[in-house]
């Protein structure tokens, strides 16, 4: 088990899957067909002549999202209806064929543009599933197909940040079969995107397993590797030896990650998770759907539940009619952002002092509190407890505190607590259980000038690269 543990405390993410963790929070944007036929799903049989977004502002959405403190955008390139929302040269079931700008128009091209010139990134979903294309179930033919699209927009429209592929195949046993073929759809996208990641039916990042925006209290990054080749195999073309696995996960296990989970794995991965949900109930915009925009308190628990555990946090917001964010959706994302502002501009613990009970050499408790990412303070190894405390100089009343680890290095604190020195005695503030890239632990308001942060569990040696305190 000893081995276990000190070989899961050494898996690491890749570069493109630090990228994406540090972007936090970042917007979906449905858009198609749907829009104007008051539907979630299309049957793939719908005019172009229904899409026209007259009013369309790829700014309006920009703005909107930077308003809410996202730094990523993922559009709808293509759904489930097949509609292009640019002009491919391999269907003309597209913009093209569509009234909006006389067939001229290229709404990925305008969002990808709007996206650069206001500092957010670039993403692309483009649905597997097509009831449009004719070809589709003709395997190789539509494979074929897929990847020329793909070429098109990995090749034309700039830097993209991830490629978001939808496990989602109404067709069954009486419809198309399609059989997918991941591979070469992922060595295409590390040929033309080499920094993109490749989420959900992908190696890079995973579903949460839910669409509501509920969020694991201990969200682990390291987890059997069978879950990350299950995910695409399993649900999407379910012709795989089922004897090939020890123990098949699926992305809605409650425990991914534990160390009773790992005790029966051989491989273990980084493969971080993503809550995905809409502001609204459906994931299209419907105009029934103008009141039930999700409220404050519903987005900051989210917030808290996926950026605040170790996830990162994909909102979904879907324009118009006329091709804009709706008034209701917009004030929203800007009152979400102004809270996340508010809360988390002024750390209080810039200037403390702190100290650890034991720190590995190079990786002193000073770098927890040192603004810099990169460095780290380290227990020595195989010392899976410490205790730090911190002194903020002076009292003071704060009711958050921001944990992240070095995850470079690996994810490591399995539990933890909090203490505030009140008069002589310390008192209990907040029990955690897994940290990674970051915790943020909420929790009335208490006035005081020493705190206390206990790792209780850990894998090997655990890090801490930065401990903020704020007062909201
Ligand atoms: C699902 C799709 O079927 C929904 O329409 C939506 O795109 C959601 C994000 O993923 O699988």
């Amino acid at each position: 088990m000893h081995n276990m543990i000190q070989y899961a405390a050494q898996v690491k993410p890749s570069d493109r899957q630090l990228a994406v963790q540090e972007m936090e929070f970042y917007a979906f944007v449905h858009f198609t067909v749907n829009t104007y036929t008051d539907k979630e799903w299309g049957m793939g049989n719908e005019e172009p002549s229904i899409f026209n977004p007259e009013q369309f502002d790829a700014n309006q959405w920009v703005e909107a999202c930077k308003a809410a403190g996202m730094r990523g955008l993922i559009l709808t390139c293509k759904h489930h209806d097949g509609f292009c929302l640019w002009p491919s040269a391999y269907t003309e079931h597209s913009v093209k064929n569509s009234p909006w700008k006389d067939g001229k128009g290229d709404i990925v091209q305008e969002v990808a543009e709007a996206c650069r010139q206001g500092g957010i990134r670039f993403g692309i979903y483009l649905s597997p599933w097509d009831r449009h294309e004719p070809t589709y179930g003709d395997s190789p033919s539509y494979n074929a197909y897929f990847t020329n699209q793909l070429r098109e927009l990995l090749t034309n429209y700039g830097e993209i940040f991830c490629v978001w592929f939808d496990g989602a195949c109404g067709e069954g046993p009486n419809g198309k079969r399609q059989v997918y073929d991941w591979e070469s759809y992922y060595a295409l996208i590390r040929e033309l995107q080499p920094n993109a990641s490749i989420s959900v039916c992908g190696p890079d990042i995973r579903w949460c397993g839910n669409e509501a925006g509920h969020c694991r209290t201990s969200e682990w990054s390291v987890v059997p590797a069978s879950l990350r080749d299950n995910e695409r195999i399993q649900e999407k073309s379910q012709h795989v030896d089922d004897a090939s696995f020890a123990r098949r996960y699926s992305s809605e296990d409650a425990d991914l990650g534990s160390r009773e989970v790992i005790a029966h794995e051989r491989e273990l991965v980084w493969y971080p998770a993503e809550v995905n949900t809409s502001i609204r109930p459906g994931w299209f915009y419907h105009a029934s759907e103008d009141d039930k925009v999700r409220s404050l308190e519903e987005l900051l628990h989210i917030y808290y539940g996926s950026v605040g555990g170790n996830a990162t946090f994909l909102l979904n917001i879907p324009p118009d009619r006329r091709g804009l964010f709706h008034e209701n959706d917009v004030a929203r994302l800007t009152e979400l952002g102004n809270a996340i502002r508010h809360t988390f501009s002024n750390n209080l613990a810039a200037n403390a002092r702190i100290q650890a009970s034991a720190s590995m050499e190079g990786h002193a408790a000073g770098h927890m509190i040192d603004g810099n990412p990169s460095t780290f303070w380290c227990s020595l190894e195989g010392m899976e407890q410490a205790t730090i405390d911190v002194d903020l100089q002076r009292e003071t009343t704060f009711d958050h505190v921001v944990l992240q680890e070095h995850i470079r290095s690996g994810q490591r604190i399995e539990r933890f607590t909090l203490a505030y020195m009140d008069g002589e005695t310390w008192k209990p503030l907040f029990d955690g259980t897994v940290v990674g890239y970051k915790r943020i632990c909420r929790f009335d308001a208490v006035i005081s000038r020493y705190i206390r942060l206990s790792i209780t569990g850990s894998r090997w040696c655990p890090t801490i690269s930065n401990f903020e305190v704020y007062s909201s």
